[in-house]
């Protein structure tokens, strides 16, 4: 039996997790745990982006297009609250508004988030463990040359136009890993950091007491997985905010990121020529093709790095 932990963040880590589902037999286990500092608050409703990216892709329910929200939504309550004079700059589809009613219902009646994450799973027929890092408030906050922004506004809002300054992670120093995270890192043969964005996905994760302490210590062997190829991030703002933070825009400024918390980089053959600077700052190296697309590249990837364990 292999015990392998996922950290991941939105379609990336959706992604390599649905891989990693394929790929794993039903006697072996597979733990997500989850970003929540892109969590937010809009309409009353309590809003997981990367929760429900991560479900919807393991129920098969995801719209692949866009990688977050339901295949073959329709928006009409978004357009009748439009017309009541909601803001409406968030896309919220009928279906997935379901599912912010009832996590909104569960967590008002005093449910913690990882319980109410496990129902909509359960529900949803999703098979691996999905886990908020935390049931407590954790925030990221986006410095930028306009001034603070919360993470939404930085990135749906404003479509992560604006150069990152430094990020905050609101409330992680007082957050503790819920029930669950600790021992999927301690226990597992396995840790895999997703292609995700290293400062908006992982390292919120990492600044939730406890959690970076347990991927430090643990006896699993840890492999990170570069979301920069050729230079460029496979989706979203990782390459800018490399950049502006002042480190190298390639997989070897990722590898650099994750000095000491990982034993393995696996970078993308584009990148094969990184791999001797990556093998001299001491991990070991994996080249391979990391760019997912579908279902059996999701797959190829998972077993070459379960092939790892
Ligand atoms: N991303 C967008 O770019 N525009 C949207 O309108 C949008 C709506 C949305 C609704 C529900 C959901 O779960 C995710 C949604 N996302 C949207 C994606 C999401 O906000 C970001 O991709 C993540 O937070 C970054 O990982």
């Amino acid at each position: 039996m292999t015990r392998v932990t996922l950290l991941a963040g939105g379609v990336g880590g959706a992604r390599l997790a649905h891989g990693l589902d394929l790929a794993l037999d039903s006697d072996d286990d597979l733990t997500v745990v989850v970003n929540v500092g892109d969590d937010t608050e809009l309409h009353g409703l309590a809003i997981s982006p990367d929760i429900d990216t991560v479900v919807y892709t393991l129920a098969g329910l995801n719209d692949e297009e866009r990688g977050w929200g339901l295949r073959g939504e329709t928006y009409a309550t978004l357009e009748a609250m439009s017309r009541l004079g909601e803001d409406t700059w968030f896309t919220l589809g009928d279906r997935d508004l379901a599912t912010h009613v009832v996590r909104t219902a569960r967590l008002r009646r005093g449910e913690p988030l990882s319980s109410v994450t496990a129902g909509i799973a359960a529900s949803l027929g999703v098979r691996p463990r999905v886990l908020p890092v935390t049931d407590d408030p954790l925030v990221t906050l986006v410095d930028t040359p306009s001034g603070r922004l919360g993470f939404q506004e930085y990135f749906v809002g404003r479509q992560h136009a604006d150069a990152v300054l430094g990020l905050t992670f609101d409330g992680a120093d007082d957050a503790r890993p819920a029930p669950g995270v600790l021992p999927a890192l301690t226990d597992a043969g396995l840790v895999v950091l997703a292609p995700s964005n290293p400062f908006l996905s992982i390292h919120p994760q990492l600044a939730v007491p406890g959690v970076r302490e347990a991927l430090v210590a643990t006896h699993a062997r840890r492999v990170g997985v570069s979301p920069i190829v050729g230079g460029q991030a496979i989706k979203g703002p990782a390459a800018q905010i490399l950049e502006t933070l002042g480190h190298e825009v390639s997989a070897l400024g990722v590898a650099r990121l994750y000095t000491g918390l990982v034993d393995v980089m696996c970078i993308d053959e584009a990148d094969a020529a990184l791999a001797g600077p990556i093998e001299e700052l001491g991990f070991d190296v994996l080249v391979t093709r990391t760019v997912m697309g579908g279902p059996p590249g999701r797959e190829r990837l998972a077993r070459e790095l379960l092939a790892l364990a």
